[in-house]
């Protein structure tokens, strides 16, 4: 089981998606195991996007993100990184494709409402930025076997 970090940005939180975005991961069976709303301080956002840094959008991303509360999410499932990926769809909200997140609630290319870790070490480095110890936590879910064939003794 992978867990990656998600981020509803704060135009996302600000137009009201949040549930409706976190609905779209609950349906898809991923497991939800660790949120928080919060404001993102300067140097958490540095931090963040330190791979950035050199870029031309990088100050307005900055700046974008720590404009207004965010909500930080940990979600859980097999393959749930590259899974949430396909969901939020490509970078830029004017191309991303319908029946993606970016694609079906937004047009803007930097206000472009969620963030996803794009790797296993992302991820891993990421939820330790964001999340404390014993934030992310480990529950078991009643509707599991239903989610994942566990026929043969591992999530299928
Ligand atoms: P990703 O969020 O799809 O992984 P990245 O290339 O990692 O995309 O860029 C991080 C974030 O920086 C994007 O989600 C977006 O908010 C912003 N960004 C990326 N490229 C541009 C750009 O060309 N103009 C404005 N903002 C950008
Ligand atoms: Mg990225």
């Amino acid at each position: 089981m992978e867990t990656t970090l998600i981020i509803l940005k704060p135009d996302a939180v600000q137009r009201g998606f949040m549930g409706r975005i976190i609905s779209r991961f609950e349906d898809k069976g991923l497991q939800i195991v660790g949120a928080k709303l919060m404001m993102i301080s300067q140097e958490l956002a540095a931090k963040h996007y330190e791979a950035h840094q050199s870029k031309g959008f990088y100050a307005g991303l900055v700046k974008f993100m720590t404009s207004s509360p965010v909500l930080v999410m940990a979600i859980r499932g097999n393959d749930a990184i590259a899974i949430s990926r396909k969901m939020m769809g490509a970078t830029f909200g004017s191309n991303a494709e319908p029946g993606t997140i970016r694609g079906d609630f937004g047009v803007s290319n930097s206000f472009n409402l969620i963030h996803g870790s794009d790797s296993p070490e992302a991820a891993e480095r990421e939820l330790g930025l964001f999340f404390n110890n014993g934030e992310v936590l480990n529950f078991d879910r009643a509707i599991e076997n239903w989610v994942y064939d566990m026929s043969g003794g591992e999530p299928e």
